[in-house]
């Protein structure tokens, strides 16, 4: 198709969209989940998926995304590793006039003009539901509640927002005080690490607040190890709801999972497709979720499909 207007993948008789898609990495049971998704959705939408892991560097999916552009995809969708850095190449992507969606994560660039769409959870609500559980857990507590927060990687748009979110929440009783803070990089060896980390240095840890289920896995081997009970002798608080998670809630070890959905697959390649057929498409769309209790999850669990 020549024309000089924009490309129309759709208007050739069996022309299949491209579509370059620089994922984040492998560093969790959601990411997992999420490429699964984003493959299978893929093949059933009919389009031809160009795939990257990026290994958690921003500068490995900044050479993916160019290599799409080089490659002439008809559309990237990318999960950015982190908020800030990215205005340049996706200048890139906007002179070559390709359309960039934004899945998962998002970035701050000011110009809105660089991207679609964004498809994604509210992070800053995770957090938020994350926090008022454990205002309501704690009506009764007459001590202050020590809480120690696992972050999700430095600079990301989840690790930001769930702290920001949880911070607001837990405003409402000054009771519960954040006594340390750290990164477990959203996998499970970071969070064991901080966790070791947390308990040699604080003896008196309430509450663990982990920014995904990984991280909080990781705490419990840290926690037992410590001689400790989790979900008794310290609670733990997480987001995602990935099965590994779900079977440590439904088992006690965690105490509440904020639900956090990796399967964004079908809407990713439903926008792709009408951003190229020229249809306009909201600004952002937001991922419905829910939250779940130790009896929720075990009946959740028989069904969960990641
Ligand atoms: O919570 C975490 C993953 O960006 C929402 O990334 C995603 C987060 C998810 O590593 O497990």
């Amino acid at each position: 198709c020549g024309g000089g207007t924009q490309a129309a993948p759709s208007g050739g008789a069996d022309k299949k969209i491209v579509m370059g898609f620089a994922q984040v990495g492998a560093e969790s049971g959601w990411r997992t989940a999420n490429t699964k998704s984003v493959q299978e959705s893929a093949k059933t939408a009919g389009i031809d998926l160009k795939f990257s892991d990026a290994q958690q560097k921003q500068e490995n999916q900044i050479k993916a995304i160019r290599s799409y552009i080089q490659q002439k995809v008809d559309v990237i969708a990318f999960s950015p590793v982190v908020e800030s850095g990215w205005d340049t190449v996706l200048k890139e992507a906007k002179d070559a006039k390709i359309p960039v969606i934004l899945t998962d994560r998002a970035v701050d660039s000011a110009d809105k003009s660089l991207y679609k769409t964004f498809l994604g959870s509210d992070f800053v609500l995770e957090g938020k539901k994350a926090g008022e559980w454990l205002v309501a857990e704690s009506k009764s507590a007459t001590d202050t509640v020590n809480i120690v927060e696992i972050q999700g990687t430095t600079g990301s748009a989840p690790a930001n927002d769930r702290k920001q979110g949880f911070e607001e929440a837990i405003k409402a009783d000054p009771k519960l005080k954040i006594i340390a803070s750290q990164s477990g990089d959203f996998t499970r060896s970071g969070g064991k690490q901080v966790m070791e980390a947390f308990l040699k240095n604080n003896a008196d840890i309430d509450v663990v607040f982990a920014h995904n289920d990984d991280e909080g896995l990781g705490a419990i081997e840290a926690i037992e190890a410590a001689g400790k009970v989790p979900g008794k002798d310290i609670k733990i608080i997480t987001i995602d709801a990935v099965k590994d998670g779900m079977t440590a809630l439904s088992a006690g070890k965690i105490n509440y999972i904020v639900e956090c959905s990796p399967l964004l697959g079908t809407q990713l390649m439903d926008l792709a497709k009408k951003v190229l057929a020229g249809e306009t498409v909201p600004e952002r769309v937001v991922t419905e979720e829910t939250t779940f209790t130790q009896e929720q999850a075990t009946k959740a669990l028989p069904t969960r499909q990641y």
